[in-house]
């Protein structure tokens, strides 16, 4: 691994074309505070431009994903702090960071996913759980409610009736009910976390980057347009894949029974 840059409150670390981001702030549960959010709109920043980085994964190691925002930080704050700031968006280079991102996010999660935690992995574009997964959104036992995507991503990703049971009881879901619900794309061993994630991002890294790009923003526009809007959006994107060599490439390779050697990655 290669240590790319220099950060309190994460490691950020660049191997065979994958970006990994850590958080780590082990005694406090990887709470996020503003350092940390920052820290991971910068990382994400940086990775998006490095070259070499095909797809980018975030996770907060093998114990805890995050606790949530850091509430010590968070609990003196006034009205008139957080809406002038427009918090949590004065790291808003942390969620325009993850949400304009063109290379995919993967997020790897194992313990807790909880509040600012859950919405910053339902900000990444899949979530891979370790056994050992728990997420939730508990801001209601401290008195206030989710501010970063809670109500609006979890409600998308697992239908009103579940986001409303989640957000207004703050109960934890399993990582066994999480994928039931269509929150996780699959659940492994923990010790497999780490491997399972990696080799995960890999693949897409030795994919064609544009057609990977264009994947992404195709999927992403389902979440919003209408039918009909999307799928003429994939079919004009579908058709323009043809105009890259890596597509001429990926085809001849089946044909002649090779591997594709894509040139754009
Ligand atoms: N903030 C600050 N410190 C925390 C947090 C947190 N969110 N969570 C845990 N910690 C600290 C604890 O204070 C404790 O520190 P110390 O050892 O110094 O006492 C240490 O981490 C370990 O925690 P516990 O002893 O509590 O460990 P348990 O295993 O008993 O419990 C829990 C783990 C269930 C995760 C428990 O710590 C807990 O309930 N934490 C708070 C969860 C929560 O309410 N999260 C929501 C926060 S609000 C929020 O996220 C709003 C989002 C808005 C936008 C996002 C902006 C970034």
């Amino acid at each position: 691994f290669e240590t790319v840059m220099n950060f309190d409150t994460i490691l950020v670390e660049i191997k065979e074309g994958v970006g990994t981001i850590t958080l780590n702030r082990p005694k406090v549960m990887n709470a996020l505070n503003q350092m940390l959010t920052r820290e991971v709109g910068e990382a994400v920043d940086a990775l998006e431009k490095a070259e070499e980085v095909g797809c980018i994964i975030i996770t907060g190691g093998d114990k805890v994903f995050a606790a949530g925002a850091d509430i010590n930080e968070m609990k003196d704050l006034d009205f008139y702090q957080l809406h002038m700031a427009n918090f949590p968006y004065i790291q808003r280079d942390c969620w325009r960071a993850i949400d304009e991102a063109r290379k995919p996010i993967i997020a790897a999660v194992a313990g807790f996913a909880l509040g600012g935690g859950c919405e910053m992995v339902m900000a990444c574009d899949f979530i891979i759980a370790a056994d050992s997964a728990k997420f939730g959104q508990p801001e209601i036992s401290i008195g206030t409610m989710p501010g970063a995507g809670g109500t609006q991503r979890l409600t998308k990703a697992v239908g009103k009736a579940k986001a409303m049971d989640m957000c207004l009881s703050g109960r934890m879901m399993d990582a066994a009910e999480a994928e039931h619900c269509g929150l996780v794309t699959r659940i492994v061993p923990t010790e497999d976390l780490a491997d399972t994630a990696f080799k995960t991002a890999r693949k897409i890294a030795s994919n064609s980057r544009p057609v990977v790009y264009m994947i992404k923003e195709s999927v992403n526009m389902a979440v919003d347009a209408s039918l009909r809007d999307g799928l003429a959006f994939e079919r004009r994107n579908f058709a323009s894949t043809f105009a890259f060599e890596d597509c001429k490439e990926g085809m001849n390779a089946f044909a002649e029974k090779r591997k594709p050697a894509f040139k754009h990655r």
